[in-house]
């Protein structure tokens, strides 16, 4: 990699997409250059979404030397694939802080930059946002133009389809740039991506306008005049040569597909649709990971990746870690699965982020990836639930959150046996505000018939996983990302008690803490940081969020003065307001203070630093107890 890098570059002089105007198409392919370079730098030190952010690098020069923002609006779908717009538009230096506390947010966000027209994170939402500023613009009568790019994988959204269809109703001037990589995070599924599939080895739509020049040109007088203007795709002569294409039946003209790393040829492109007043998808090919070859080799490990070694690609792996919930949870349901064969198990569209690629490889009859749609992955499994399967959905929490209905009206109502695995529930770290899983024991708790566990470490998550499939009804366990504490894994698998909690240590103090989940961990090393001043609190692993553990609550409150709830949940609605909430329905006289995610939403940083920022630290837990105290 360049280490002088700023000496003789375009880079430096670009502070906005006012700047890329000047630039002939040589200057903007050496840009293209330069920012790959810089964004493979950066992320090789920082980690962040390193492949589609290199594949929409082209994609995003011709855009915005085309278009003209922040006056034009452009609404990327989940956003990861936003980089080179982020340096392009007044970020260049924040980026060397990408995805750090305070730093430079992994994904556009209204509050960091005025070119960020919409904030994103989960996918699917490109098209629905971008028709609503449609609608607007023309309610104001503004005039600006308004583009979402969305990529393959988060077309497999039910939400963009419902976009679609309401935007080929509304006819109104919108432009829907498909980037199409052919990925997902790993391959993409679905029949629509079947369908792209083919379209993506059509000719290009180049070769198709050379055609179409050619038999125009043919016709006397009217031929090359038709074609000088955007006229021949308005007239849709385009269609009657590409023909059946399905978001043209949708009311979208379509384009493409175009190569979406010629951007002389999608500046062209751009330029025409430009003039045109309807909606208009242009399909784009990229690929994933283009310009840097292990990345091109392997897009699904460099998607989001950590820090690594640009020369060899190879990842930079902190010191030896603990084995990752997700793995254990993986191993474990893979065993599972061998006993049971009514086990299924379901995933949207991550296969290996959730772990479930080992139950894929062992059962791919009972494996299902369905794509980018949480929503319909919940109700597929109560259907399979309700015909005598045991369905186990392992969405990352963050995500379950689309599928709150579907959980409530399609499962718990119906009392059905489904077993949701909620991986990286809590704070995530580095993705930031829209990833953190703070919310699933709020949304979680108000559901009738719903059985929440945490585990407090690696080798209990087996145990609830266990238990959790022996169980009639509905169930979540929800578990954080990330190493676990490095409990051994005790053999064999066992059921635990349905509402029964567990105490790790009683102490003499008055105090006790109690946790739920990876908290359980942070209360026993506040609990040591305690005993050095001979303050020998409890500490009671809760497992169940819902059932309580009542009877091990009003025992506690007997014989204890202050109790001091720990959860990596938003303290409303969450483990310490069910606490609460029984306390004082029974009428109990006792402290409490509860220890969570405060009323706001976190940012990014490391998990440690998130943690301490909402005061769930050890050392900080130890404090509190001792304000407590002293009360
Ligand atoms: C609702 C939701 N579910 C899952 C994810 C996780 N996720 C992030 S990017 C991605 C794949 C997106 O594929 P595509 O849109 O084709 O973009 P590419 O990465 O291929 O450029 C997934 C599944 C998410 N962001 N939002």
């Amino acid at each position: 990699m360049m280490n002088n890098f700023y000496n003789d570059n375009i880079l430096k002089n670009i502070n906005n997409p006012d700047d890329l105007q000047s630039l002939n198409l040589a200057e903007l392919q050496r840009l293209a250059f330069e920012l790959r370079e810089y964004i493979i730098d950066t992320v090789s030190k920082t980690g962040g979404h390193l492949a589609p952010s290199l594949g929409a690098v082209d994609l995003t020069l011709a855009l915005y030397s085309v278009f003209s923002l922040p006056r034009d609006k452009v609404i990327w779908d989940v956003g990861h694939q936003a980089y080179a717009h982020k340096i392009l538009t007044g970020r260049r230096e924040g980026f060397l802080r990408l995805r750090q506390k305070n730093g430079i947010t992994g994904f556009p966000s209204r509050a960091e930059s005025p070119y960020d027209a919409f904030g994103v994170g989960h996918a699917s939402t490109s098209i629905s946002a971008a028709l609503g500023m449609a609608i607007a613009r023309d309610l104001k009568g503004t005039g600006e133009h308004i583009i979402a790019v969305i990529g393959d994988g988060a077309m497999t959204g039910g939400e963009a389809f419902e976009a679609l269809n309401h935007a080929g109703d509304l006819a109104k001037n919108l432009i829907v740039v498909l980037n199409d990589n052919g990925r997902s995070i790993d391959y993409n599924v679905g029949a629509m991506s079947e369908y792209l599939s083919r379209l993506r080895v059509r000719p290009e739509y180049s070769k198709t306008k050379k055609d179409i020049k050619e038999i125009l040109s043919g016709i006397p007088h009217i031929g090359d005049k038709v074609f000088k203007t955007a006229e021949f795709i308005k007239e849709g002569v385009k269609s009657v040569l590409v023909p059946g294409i399905i978001f043209e039946e949708m009311g979208f003209k379509y384009v493409g597909p175009i190569d979406g790393h010629n951007i002389g040829l999608m500046r062209e492109v751009f330029e025409e649709v430009r003039l045109m007043d309807s909606p208009v998808l242009v399909h784009v090919r990229t690929k994933k990971g283009c310009g840097y070859i292990p990345a091109e080799n392997a897009p699904d490990k460099f998607h989001g990746v950590g820090k690594f070694d640009i020369s060899t690609g190879n990842i930079i792996k902190d010191k030896a870690a603990p084995p990752s919930y997700t793995s254990v949870f993986s191993k474990a349901l893979v065993e599972l699965g061998n006993k049971n064969k009514k086990i299924v198990a379901v995933t949207a569209a991550m296969p290996e982020g959730t772990g479930l690629k080992q139950f894929a490889e062992h059962y791919p009859d009972r494996f299902f990836d369905v794509g980018i749609a949480e929503e319909h992955a919940v109700t597929l499994a109560a259907g399979m639930a309700a015909n005598g399967m045991r369905p186990v959905v392992a969405i990352y929490s963050t995500f379950a959150q689309r599928a709150y209905d579907q959980l409530l009206h399609d499962v718990c109502l119906q009392n059905l046996p489904v077993v949701m695995c909620l991986d990286r529930a809590g704070l995530v770290g580095a993705d930031g505000s829209t990833h953190h899983g703070a919310f699933d024991l709020s949304y979680l708790r108000s559901m009738p018939n719903m059985t929440i566990m945490a585990p407090k470490d690696e080798n209990e998550l087996r145990h609830m996983l266990y238990t959790a499939l022996e169980f009639d009804g509905p169930t979540a366990i929800r578990y954080p990302r990330g190493s676990g504490t490095g409990a051994e894994c005790d053999e064999p698998m066992h059921l635990l008690q349905k509402g029964k909690g567990e105490v790790i240590c009683e102490g003499d103090s008055g105090v006790a803490l109690i946790a739920a989940g990876n908290m359980v961990n942070n209360a026993v090393k506040a609990a040591k940081i305690l005993a050095n001043d001979d303050i020998n609190v409890t500490v009671v692993n809760a497992r169940f969020i819902k059932p309580l553990d009542n009877d091990l609550i009003c025992q506690i409150a007997g014989t204890h003065k202050i109790l001091v709830t720990i959860e990596e949940n938003v303290l409303m609605g969450g483990f310490g307001a069910a606490v609460l909430e029984f306390i004082s329905d029974e009428g109990i006289d006792i402290k409490v203070k509860r220890l969570g995610i405060p009323d706001r939403f976190i940012g990014q940083g490391t998990q440690a630093e998130l943690r301490e920022e909402c005061g769930l630290m050890p050392e900080q837990i130890a404090s509190t107890v001792n304000e407590m105290r002293a009360r």
